[in-house]
């Protein structure tokens, strides 16, 4: 068993539904069990401005799944939210599942950069990520606590 980060986002289609979706297709997955789910964030827009603000929320879960074979069914699961690949990068978008961390494995391909490469530059990311795991130490980042001291806020408001 791994322990694994995953970010939630979305900013299409009633975007907390489709939060608490995903994380019950992720639990549901015979080789994933989800252990922890931050709050819910709304947060504003980064990348293009003219698109509506994103619901996010980080999860913990483990799993005996390879990254790859993760990575394949995380995408299955934007798939059948209604997610359209190819618009313009960082666009709106009804569902996004990125994996932040596998266990302390730090993985380069053509399919996958973990941690991933924007999670120090999110407060999105970082504030969920320090709820749920406050003590969490990033391979070739360090503490996710001294990150969240250096990132600038931009307005991220948790939902009660
Ligand atoms: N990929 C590589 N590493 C990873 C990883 N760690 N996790 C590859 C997931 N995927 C990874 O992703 C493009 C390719 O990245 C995948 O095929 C995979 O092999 P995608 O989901 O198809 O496209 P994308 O999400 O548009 O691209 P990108 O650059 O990953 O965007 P991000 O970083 O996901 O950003 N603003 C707010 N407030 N909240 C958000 O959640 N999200 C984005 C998307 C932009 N702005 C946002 C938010
Ligand atoms: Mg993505």
């Amino acid at each position: 068993m791994v322990t694994v980060f995953v970010a939630m986002g979305s900013n299409l289609g009633q975007p907390q539904q489709q939060l608490t979706d995903a994380l019950a297709c992720l639990d549901g997955l015979d080789a994933v069990r989800v252990l922890k789910c931050s709050s819910f964030y709304r947060s504003k827009p980064a990348g293009p401005q003219d698109q509506p603000d994103y619901i996010n929320a980080v999860l913990r879960l483990e799993t005996t799944l390879a990254p790859l074979d993760l990575l394949d069914q995380m995408q299955a699961i934007e798939t059948r939210q209604g997610r359209i690949r190819g618009g313009i990068r960082w666009g709106p978008r009804t569902l996004d599942l990125d994996l932040l961390l596998y266990g302390d494995a730090e993985i380069t391909n053509e399919r996958l950069s973990v941690p991933h490469p924007e999670l120090q530059n999110r407060d999105f990311v970082l504030i969920p990520l320090a709820e749920i795991a406050p003590d969490l130490v990033i391979p070739g980042l360090g503490p996710v606590s001294v990150l969240v001291g250096r990132t600038r806020p931009s307005g991220l408001e948790r939902l009660a």
